[in-house]
C-alpha cells in the first residue's frame, strides 16, 4: 500500500483508524491539483481495504494556522475556463468520494477553514473544530463562487438564508458561531483536538462497522431522495443487514448480557 504522497501524509493505526494530513503549511494547506490527485488515490486506497483495516478516517491540516486555507489561489491565476471547470470537477468528485466511504470520515479542523478548505470539511462526516478554527466562504472576495461543492453543502447544513448571507458577505465565523450554526459538532482547546477526535472515534469504532457504514449510506441517499422513497431505502438498508455476523451478534450478545465482537461481515 502507497503511504508516500508529496502533498499529503497518509497514516494508519493499529485499531483501524485513518489520518490523512493536508501537508503544505507553507501555503496554509491549499489545495492544489497534486493534492487533490493525491488524495483521490489516497481514498480509493482505503475504499479497497476491509473494515479490520480501516474503520475511520481522520481529515486534518499540518501545522498549528490552517485547516485549508482554501484551494490555491496562486495555481488558480492563469487557468482557462476548461481548465478551472476541470478543477472544480476534481475537487467535487474527491469530496464526493468521502461521502462514498463506508466508513465514517471526521474533519479535525485545526485552524482556517477557507473556501475549499470549508468545503472540503463539509464534505467530511463530521467536524470538531480547535478554539482558533476560522470558517468561512471568501470566494467573492476573490471574483469567483465556491466550486468545491460550497453552494451546495453549506446550504444543506445551514439553511439557504444562512448560506446566502455567509457566500455573499465571505465574512469569516469563528469555531463557537459555527458551533452555533450546526457546521461543527464539538470545539475544543487546540491541544486537546485530536484527543477529542479519538474520543468520538472510540465509541464509533466499538460499534459494528457494518452498521456504521449502513447507517452513513442510509443518511447520505436521504439527503438526494423523497421523504417516502428515502423512508422505503432506509427499510431496505434496515433489511438488508438482517443474517449478516454483525446483526447477529450484536442482537445475541444483548440478550447474552455481553459485549458484541463485531467484524464488519
Ligand atoms: N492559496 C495559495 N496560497 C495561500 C492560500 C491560498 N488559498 N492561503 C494562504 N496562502 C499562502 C500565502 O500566500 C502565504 O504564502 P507566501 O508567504 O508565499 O506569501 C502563506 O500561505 C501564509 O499566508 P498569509 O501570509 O496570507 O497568512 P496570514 O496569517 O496573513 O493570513 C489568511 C491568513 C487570512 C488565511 C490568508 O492567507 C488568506 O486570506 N488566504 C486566502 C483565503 C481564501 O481566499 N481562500 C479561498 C480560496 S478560493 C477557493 O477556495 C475556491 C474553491 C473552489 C475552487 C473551484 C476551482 C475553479
Amino acid at each position: 500500500m502507497n503511504l508516500d504522497y508529496q502533498t499529503i501524509k497518509l497514516e494508519s493505526k493499529e485499531n483501524g483508524v485513518w489520518v490523512l494530513t493536508i501537508n503544505r503549511p507553507e501555503s496554509l494547506n491549499a489545495l492544489n491539483m497534486q493534492v487533490l490527485n493525491d488524495m483521490a488515490d489516497a481514498l480509493r486506497q482505503i475504499s479497497e481495504v476491509d473494515f479490520e483495516t480501516a474503520k475511520a478516517l481522520v481529515i486534518t491540516g499540518a501545522g498549528e494556522k490552517a485547516f485549508v486555507a482554501g484551494a490555491d489561489i496562486k495555481e488558480m491565476l492563469d487557468m482557462s475556463n476548461e481548465q478551472a471547470v476541470a478543477f472544480a470537477q476534481k475537487g467535487q468528485s474527491v469530496f464526493h468520494e468521502l461521502n462514498l466511504l463506508k466508513i465514517p470520515v471526521i474533519a479535525a479542523v485545526n485552524g482556517f477553514a477557507l473556501g475549499g478548505g470549508l468545503e472540503l470539511a463539509l464534505g467530511c462526516d463530521f467536524m470538531i473544530a480547535s478554539d482558533n478554527a476560522k470558517f468561512g466562504l471568501p470566494e467573492v472576495s476573490l471574483g469567483l463562487i465556491p466550486g468545491f461543492g460550497g453552494t451546495v453543502r453549506l446550504t444543506r447544513a445551514v439553511g439557504i438564508r444562512k448560506a446566502r448571507e455567509l457566500t455573499f458577505t465571505g465574512e469569516m465565523i469563528k469555531a463557537d458561531e459555527a458551533l452555533r450554526l450546526g457546521i461543527v459538532s464539538q470545539v475544543v482547546p487546540q491541544s486537546e483536538l485530536m484527543m477529542a477526535v479519538n474520543k468520538k472515534l472510540e465509541m464509533i469504532i466499538s460499534k459494528s462497522p457494518l452498521a456504521v457504514g449502513k447507517a452513513k449510506l442510509s443518511i447520505n441517499q436521504a439527503f438526494d431522495l423523497e421523504t417516502e422513497k428515502a423512508l422505503e431505502n432506509e427499510a431496505e438498508i434496515f433489511g438488508g443487514l438482517f443474517g449478516s455476523f454483525d446483526t447477529t451478534e450484536g442482537t445475541k450478545a444483548f440478550t447474552e448480557k455481553r459485549k458484541p465482537n463485531f467484524k464488519g461481515i
